[in-house]
Order: structure tokens, then sequence, then C-alpha cells
């Protein structure tokens, strides 16, 4: 197959072949290359700089139940910790093969949603009376938890598989996610779980829809749009690692089991040429909807979790 070719005169490189025939298969794409292993580590060092990651980012459980507030609480513009590291992204931003393989995806003019550092918080960071409050719960996100000025970061105890068009109702799926580690990640790292395959049924609802079949492998169901068996990826890697993946491959993470934290960072990137590009492609071959009014039966009305159940912890 050559989904990009669109002329006879036309011939993709091997990357962007290997990039779109990625995405349609497995709704991801796993770079052969990190990105540059000491901007990693000079950038880490600097994140680090900024604050201890233990138990002093948290709030008490007092000034926490005196005024819960679970929107809201993400990194956003003007509470943003990269905002301050912008000069020094460009072996992300510009590094050839993240740019050849997501204008390949998106086509020229790509835009940048969102970017941000995302920890996985270990186990001993986590004060005990907000371990057991948040044990079972599917999105571990502890932004309402964590005091205010640190809210420039994305803090995760562990996540439940999702898409990533969770967070964008009645938007088509026409971005894409890039994940880079900073430093090596290993089992115990909270590494990513991805299912791979998984974005063939299109936009679901979370949670979805999973039943372990044998050891790395899952049956997903869509409601009427399908089922599929989608096959677990354990995204371990070295300082620089990258991935990719398509805004319905679904994917989560367990809690930190090391003794430190994991620090990566998360772009979503969208498209705003008309095309043709390659996202068409994969688009094309969705089974399921491009788009959900609704993306999530988990909460309560003031956000928090009103659903007690998690899978990827089981994986
Ligand atoms: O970094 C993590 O632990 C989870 C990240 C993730 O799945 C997301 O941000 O969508």
């Amino acid at each position: 197959m050559n989904a990009l070719r669109r002329s006879r005169d036309f011939e993709p490189s091997a990357l962007a072949q290997t990039v779109v025939d990625d995405f349609i298969r497995d709704g991801a794409h796993l770079f052969a290359d990190p990105v540059d292993p000491a901007a990693c580590a000079d950038l880490l060092a600097e994140i680090r700089a900024t604050r201890d990651f233990d138990e002093s980012l948290f709030l008490s459980q007092a000034a926490f139940d005196a005024g819960p507030q679970y929107t809201g609480v993400n990194p956003k513009p003007g509470r943003n910790l990269l905002e301050r590291f912008e000069v020094r992204l460009g072996f992300v931003e510009q590094a050839p093969q993240l740019v050849e393989a997501i204008t390949t995806l998106l086509g020229p003019d790509y835009e940048i949603l969102n970017k941000k550092v995302v920890c996985g918080v270990p186990s001993g960071s986590v004060p005990d009376w907000l371990r057991q409050r948040i044990q079972g719960n599917p999105v571990n996100n502890l932004g309402a938890y964590v005091r205010p000025q640190y809210r420039d970061v994305t803090y995760f105890y562990g996540i439940d598989f999702h898409q990533d068009l969770i967070d964008y109702k009645a938007r088509e799926a026409d971005f894409l996610t890039l994940y880079i580690y900073l430093h090596p990640v290993t089992r115990a790292d909270a590494p990513l779980y991805l299912l791979e395959g998984s974005h063939t049924l299109g936009g679901s609802v979370f949670p979805h829809n999973l039943s372990r079949i044998g050891d790395t492998d899952w049956l997903y169901v869509n409601g009427r749009h399908g089922e599929t068996v989608a096959r677990q990826k354990i995204l371990t890697g070295g300082a620089g690692f990258t991935a990719m993946w398509h805004a319905c491959t679904l994917h989560g993470t367990q809690p930190d089991a090391a003794d430190h934290e994991r620090i990566s960072l998360r772009y979503l990137v969208a498209r705003r040429h008309p095309g043709p590009v390659g996202l068409d492609a994969v688009n094309a071959r969705l089974r399921g909807p491009l788009s959900l009014t609704d993306t999530r039966a988990d909460l309560a009305a003031d956000g928090s979790a009103a659903v007690k159940r998690n899978t990827v912890n089981q994986a």
C-alpha cells in the first residue's frame, strides 16, 4: 500500500511511508532515533531545580478539604513551566525526524495546541491520606491536590487507558500526541502502555470496554462500532525516546513504582493544512466516529471521580 502517493512524480521518503503505515496499523509511531539525550538531561536538570518532587508538592488534607477544586488545575497559558524553557525546546520542535514525521501526517503549518511537562509521581511522594483517597480511581491526575504554585506541571499517579480525544468534546481527531522521555524509563518508571490498533474503532466514551485476553492482548469493544483485539505495547526507552500517537489510540500509565519521579514532555499537535495529508489516509480507515459530543462518563458534576474502576493497573 502506498497511502501517501498522490501523483506519479511524488515519492514519499522511507520515514514518511513508515509513519503513515504505522499510524494506519497501530495508531502510533515509535521513533527509531531519540531526540538529543544531552539536551534532555540539561532540560531535566532545570526542571528538577524548580521544586522538590516530594510530599511538599501537595496541599494538606485540611487545606484540600476546605475547598476542593477539581477543574482548572492543569498547566495553562501564563502558568506553564515549559514557557520558561521555550528557547530550549528546539531539540524537540526542530528535530528533523520529528518535523518530517509530523509534516507527513498533518501537513505543513501544523499547530502546537498544547505542550507541557508531565510528571509520574512516585508512591513515596504521595501523602498517605491522598493515596488512600484516590485508590482505584481511573484518572489520577493529581492537580486538584497540588499547591496552586506547582500547577504549572501535570502530575499523574497513573491514568487508565484513554484516548487524548477525551479533552476535546466535538473536535475531530485532527491532532496527534508527541511524547518524549527526558531520562531512561523502565517498567518501574510509569512507562506508557499503548494499545496498538485501538484507534481503528474511532472515538469512544471513557471508561472503555476492555477485557484482557492472554498476556499482551485486550479485547476492545466500542458499542455498535465493533470490536478489535489490541496488542499492549509498553514504551520503555532511554533519554530522548519519542513516540507519537493518534487521538483515538488508547494508552495509559500505572502509578510510578520507582523511588523518583518520571518527567516527560507532552505535546498535542494539530493540522491546519486543508489536505490531503497522511492523517486523511489513517482516518479514512477508522470504523468508528471521528469526534464525540461526550467524551467521558466517569465524573461527578464537580469534576471528582464518580467511577472507581481501573483497567491499566491490572495490565
Ligand atoms: O504521563 C503519564 O503518566 C500519562 C500521560 C497521558 O497519558 C496523557 O497525558 O494523556
